[in-house]
């Protein structure tokens, strides 16, 4: 046998009564009652008991195990018994434990304790708080999340690619860009593979998605950003306008909601969620219809501006009366939207851009929108925006010989998670966050 383990605690069924198993985990407590001790095994199914007897172990090793702290590792071979006494139906009378890993004490926060510790402890300390059932509910439905995206999209023609992180030029607005010496020049860390997918267009790839990590150098402490966050990129070509790029990402988030749905009932009761899979078509309320409306609720925009997150969330109340957690705001200022955004009518003074956010009750999920693929219109806008063409000369060279029409969205990994389980915190969806403060674990 290679590894210790041959069942998670939850594969222990009726028809392994009577049978011998081996399991293997974390010690969550122990009770010791004279001749016998009950041992909570913890894995990352869940939990077993582990009835020792006295008798049957060797008594050395029976005062070891009842002495150990909580949280040390240990591997128990043993047969499995029905047990009315056990929460699931089932107990495992040891024939042989092996400890594995002494856990050290105090441990620096619980794992079962009931007092809550702020969230900075918790992440100071992931590795334990990433024992506790509720937070790994978080990280398996998240996972959920991404194999959904990969199924759909992969069913639907979508080829995955994987761009550069280190890039030389900044593609969503060169403030928020976190620089890096690359031997003699000056780099930076991708903000997201914007202008590589959309290069992609040219070779007749003609639909790609990334898992993308977006590296940017927010200045702000929000509970909705991180310096390093995940995202669903995509890019298609020969769409008539963003109308062809929203369906897809409709379609998308209708088959991700589906999946989490089916596959992740315990987890979403365990976190007390329940999650409505949306109906389609989602609602498009225009940049200008938004601004109208939160005017009538006594909130002034001025057109043209970003609506900002106060704005937002009220928004967002208004279409929840209306019965829509989702909905696209639509033909968004030219201004507003970067670069590479396509105006209406294909003029660089347009008053408005073919581009998209999607929102899910009051939050920025995804951005997305037509893209421009006449090069020279590209150069116009790039200098509209104060960039110098020059350089984006690698990017710009993809669209002289050849470029479908073509657009795409990003769609925040950390922004779903936390929206679909109604988490007030992005740091809780990623493993291991940065933000303004935090490059450490
Ligand atoms: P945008 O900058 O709007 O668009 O990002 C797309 C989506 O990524 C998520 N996101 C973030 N999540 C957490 N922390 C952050 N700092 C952060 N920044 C972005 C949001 C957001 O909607 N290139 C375009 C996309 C495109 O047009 O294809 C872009 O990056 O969910």
């Amino acid at each position: 046998m290679e590894c210790y383990r041959t069942h998670y605690s939850t594969e222990v069924t009726t028809a392994q009564h009577g049978c011998e198993i081996t399991v293997a985990g974390w010690v969550q407590d122990i009770r010791e009652m004279g001749s016998i001790a009950f041992l909570i095994l913890r894995d990352r199914m869940g939990t077993l008991q582990v009835t020792m007897l006295k008798k049957k172990l060797d008594p050395e090793l029976f005062k070891k195990l009842c002495g150990l702290n909580r949280e040390s590792v240990i591997a128990v071979r043993g047969t499995c018994k029905p047990s009315d006494k056990a929460r699931n139906g089932y107990e495992v009378i040891p024939e042989e434990v092996e400890i594995l890993s002494e856990a050290g004490t105090p441990l620096p926060m619980g794992v079962v304790d009931k007092v809550g510790v702020d969230l900075d402890t918790r992440l100071d300390n992931r590795f334990i708080d990433l024992r506790k059932e509720e937070v790994q509910a978080i990280f398996k439905i998240r996972n959920r999340v991404i194999e959904a995206a990969h199924g759909y999209l992969r069913g639907n023609g979508f080829i995955e690619m994987h761009s550069p992180n280190i890039i030389g030029a900044s593609s969503e607005g060169g403030t928020d860009l976190f620089a890096v010496q690359y031997f003699e020049k000056q780099a930076f860390l991708s903000q997201s593979p914007q202008l590589y997918k959309q290069t992609m267009m040219a070779t007749g790839f003609d639909r790609v998605y990334e898992i993308a990590k977006y590296f940017r150098a927010e200045q702000h402490n929000t509970r909705r950003h991180l310096n390093e966050s995940t995202a669903i990129d995509l890019e298609m070509a020969f769409v008539r306008s963003e109308e062809d790029v929203m369906g897809t990402l409709e379609r998308l988030i209708r088959h991700i909601w589906d999946h989490v749905a089916d596959n992740c009932t315990d987890e979403l009761s365990l976190l007390g969620v329940s999650i409505t899979v949306p109906s389609l078509p989602m609602r498009r309320v225009t940049y200008d219809e938004a601004v109208e409306r939160l005017a009538k609720s006594g909130v002034d925009i001025k057109w043209g501006d970003d609506i900002g997150t106060e704005a937002e969330k009220l928004l967002g109340d208004l279409m929840q009366k209306e019965g829509c957690e989702f909905y696209f705001i639509t033909k968004y200022p030219l201004e507003a939207k970067p670069f590479y955004a396509m105006p209406e009518n294909g003029m660089a003074d347009d008053r408005y851009a073919r581009a998209f956010d999607l929102e899910l009750n009051g939050v920025e999920i995804t951005s997305g929108a037509q893209r421009i693929h006449d090069v020279k219109l590209l150069e116009e806008r790039i200098t509209a925006k104060g960039l110098k063409p020059s350089d984006f000369e690698g990017y710009l060279k993809a669209f002289r010989y050849g470029m479908p029409p073509h657009g795409g969205f990003g769609l925040g990994i950390e922004r779903i998670v936390m929206n679909m389980l109604g988490i007030q915190n992005i740091r809780e969806c990623t493993l291991f966050p940065r933000d303004r403060m935090r490059i450490s674990p």
